[in-house]
């Protein structure tokens, strides 16, 4: 297990960074590339371990997928021609390549098998098999199809509406993509607002989809056409920066040509609220993304309540966010975020107990934690229990310590941000 010890007190952050390709733009490019008839170009495509299970998925499935940097080569000959997998498929970490690729291998006319890592193995799969079974898919699985390994027989599965039990993104796209490869129209209904990358990448790839406000209609049968495509920079990567700069003493960072899609900019909103100077400005919209650079400076914070719909806009940022509350004067209460006990790990418990080694005063609650701010964190040595999201936040906590932070299995940082400590290193 590899570890890393970071000195304490940097002065200050300084400069700018452009951060790697989104995560969930880049999956979704893979997937409806792999599934159109024709070459698509990625550039800024993240080459973090998760995206390449996704790419890994479809090249057992017989599509030829050319790499070069962060640019691929997508040689997608339509939905027909994909082959069944020799071997089990393998997701590794990627929960998002787990449930969006259900949905699809469901729908293709062949056996298939799927597993992953010891943490996704974990994570819930019946948000996205009882559904897809209520749309004829066969799938079996450990412990009544609830976990990974999966096997699916693959079948012809029929449209229908979906009113989902959980606010999940996930299950959204899988249902939308299981409904694409249907006979027949899907409607999902969404129990709060997501993020919408699918909704927004699918037109580009000559798909329809209605959406009406909560509501989102699919028809089964269309094909899709190749598409081009730059990937914005990754707001969830960006937010360790965000933070950093507004609790580093004397730091003045831009973050270029990050994504601000209106159902991830929440990290944004929640900062302002605590009184962070941090502004930005859109520049340029890639389809019906916007993007644009953040720029952020050191600043008193403030503790906040935050909960309700904001929760789903930022919950990717929350572990990040947690690490700002110890700097904020007052308290900070996050609630409504009971999801975050199913990510790569328990990120309450995870979030907890690495801010409580360095001395902070943070409780967990069921659903989220309270944090009251304003007490000089020390040094010490953090898990990063296999999470990447949690091994960066450890990374930056060490910005604001008394004394060096050793993180454990740092590796796992590669699942979201191969570069982080080489851009880490350019802003101290
Ligand atoms: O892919 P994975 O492992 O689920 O990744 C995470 C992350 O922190 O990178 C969550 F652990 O992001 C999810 C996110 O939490 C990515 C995602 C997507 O691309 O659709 C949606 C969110 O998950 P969910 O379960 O709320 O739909």
């Amino acid at each position: 297990m590899s570890e890393v010890t970071l000195e304490s007190k940097t002065k200050g952050l300084s400069g700018e960074v452009r951060v790697p390709g989104d995560k969930s733009i880049s999956h979704r490019a893979v997937i409806f590339s792999s599934l159109a008839e024709g070459t698509s170009t990625i550039t800024n495509f993240l080459t973090g371990e998760d995206c390449f299970r996704t790419v890994e998925a479809f090249r057992q499935m017989g599509v030829n997928i050319e790499e070069e940097g962060s640019t691929l080569k997508i040689h997608g000959q339509g939905v027909q021609k994909l082959t069944a997998p020799t071997q089990p498929i393998n997701f590794g970490n990627s929960g998002t390549t787990a449930r969006l690729m259900s949905g699809v291998l469901s729908a293709l006319p062949f056996f298939t098998t799927a597993y992953g890592d010891e943490s996704l193995s974990k994570r819930p799969m019946d948000r996205v098999v009882l559904p897809l079974k209520e749309m004829g898919a066969v799938i079996h699985g450990r412990n009544s199809s609830s976990f990974l390994p999966l096997a699916f027989s693959g079948t012809t599965l029929r449209g229908m509406r979906h009113e989902l039990k959980v606010r999940s993104a996930q299950v959204k796209s899988a249902l939308l993509l299981a409904g694409l490869l249907s006979e027949g129209d899907t409607t999902v209904v969404e129990k709060g607002v997501t993020r919408d990358h699918t909704e927004k990448l699918l037109p580009q790839y000559g798909v329809d989809l209605e959406v009406k406000g909560s509501e989102i209609t699919i028809s089964g049968g269309q094909a899709l056409s190749a598409s081009d495509l730059q990937v914005p920079g990754d707001i969830s990567s960006a937010a360790f920066f965000m933070v950093a700069a507004a609790i580093t003493p004397g730091s003045e960072v831009t973050i270029r040509d990050v994504g601000l899609n209106e159902t991830r900019n929440g990290i944004v909103t929640a900062l302002e609220r605590m009184g962070a100077s941090i502004d930005y400005d859109i520049h340029t919209y890639i389809g019906d993304e916007p993007v644009g650079d953040v720029r952020v400076s050191t600043s008193t914070l403030e503790g906040v309540t935050i909960e309700g719909e904001l929760i789903a806009n930022l919950i990717d940022e929350i572990p990040i966010l947690a690490l700002a509350a110890t700097q904020a004067e007052g308290e900070t209460v996050i609630k409504d975020a009971e999801e975050l006990r199913v990510k790569e790990t328990d990120r309450i418990y995870a979030v907890v107990e690495n801010l409580k080694r360095l001395g902070a005063d943070i409780e967990a609650r069921d659903d989220g934690m309270v944090i009251k701010g304003g007490r000089a964190l020390n040094g010490g040595v953090l898990d990063s229990f296999g999470d990447h999201r949690i091994g960066m936040m450890a990374a930056i906590a060490s910005l604001v310590t008394e004394g060096p932070v050793t993180i454990l299995d740092k590796e796992c940082i590669n699942i979201s941000y191969p570069p982080f400590f080489e851009h880490l290193d350019q802003l101290r």
